[in-house]
């Protein structure tokens, strides 16, 4: 048996929360982050039939019995994860329709995964269905994108257009748009299925006076997501105060999506 701190996938998402808590995105507790995992490049490192303890997950997401997720524990500091993933960590294969996940690895002080597991595990379902390939979920409270949810209309449309318009490369990673969710209780299952709903259709969900949720193929994609759009959400609180003079007009748009063979979300553009 390989020893699994040695393993690609602790190794990468380690770095990663480090990043995303240097980053300014995960103040204390804030943000957590699920990775699904395959069976074979687990069984290298963990012996799949010890289960550790069995965790009731409140929700039920049939389409999910069998897989394995490492994930961020509830109640963790990203900023302490390099230090001891094994508590902050956790791996579970999910059974009994999704119902309970089976702890394999990780959470050595009797913890559990984090409060959002319903968003991720919905939000994984629904991306799985647009992009079977999609595999990360990752949540955080990025400053710039939330105090835009305080002066910026939250219609879909204007907020991914305003957006686009902050950079020019915006369009070309994230095409599908932003889509938002007005404030609602956090760490609920309610919450969970209206951001899986959003999640049919765009990759990054603005959750209003709270944070951003992303997804994608892998941990870098993921992060490069919202790292862009927090970027773009950054200019425009640079410049919403100012006169603005020039924009990036929607004949310029149409331009990046042939030059980089990318298709804007239907109706977005004129
Ligand atoms: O505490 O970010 O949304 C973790 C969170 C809850
Ligand atoms: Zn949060």
């Amino acid at each position: 048996m390989k020893e699994i701190l040695q393993a690609p996938y602790i190794i990468e998402l380690v770095r990663t929360l480090t990043n995303m808590y240097q980053h300014g995105w995960d103040e204390r507790n804030g943000g957590n982050v699920s990775v699904l995992l395959d069976e074979a490049e687990l069984k290298e490192y963990l012996d799949l039939t010890n289960v550790i303890r069995t965790i009731h997950t409140g929700f039920a997401a049939p389409e999910l019995e069998g897989n394995y997720f490492l994930v961020t524990g509830t109640g963790k500091y990203f900023k302490n994860v390099q230090y001891d993933p094994a508590n902050n960590l956790g791996i579970v294969r999910l059974t009994e329709k999704g119902t309970r996940a089976e702890l394999l690895w990780g959470f050595t002080d009797g913890g559990r995964f984090t409060s959002e597991f319903p968003a991720h595990m919905m939000s994984h379902v629904a991306r799985r269905r647009v992009d079977p390939a999609s595999r990360v979920v990752m949540h955080c409270h990025p400053a710039n994108l939330l105090a835009m949810t305080y002066v910026h209309e939250l219609d879909e449309v204007k907020f991914t257009r305003t957006l686009w318009q902050m950079c020019t490369e915006c369009i070309v990673v994230f095409p599908d748009g932003v889509n938002v969710l007005p404030w609602m209780l956090c760490g609920t299952n309610e919450i969970g299925e209206a951001t899986a709903k959003k999640m049919e259709t765009a990759r990054l969900v603005v959750w209003a006076q709270h944070g951003i949720y992303g997804a994608g193929r892998d941990l870098d994609e993921t992060f490069g997501l919202i790292e862009t759009a927090e970027k773009a959400a950054e200019i425009y609180m640079k410049i919403a105060h100012l006169p603005i003079l020039n924009t990036i007009s929607d004949a310029a748009m149409h331009q990046l999506e042939q030059h980089f063979g990318v298709k804007a979300r239907d109706g977005y553009l004129q």
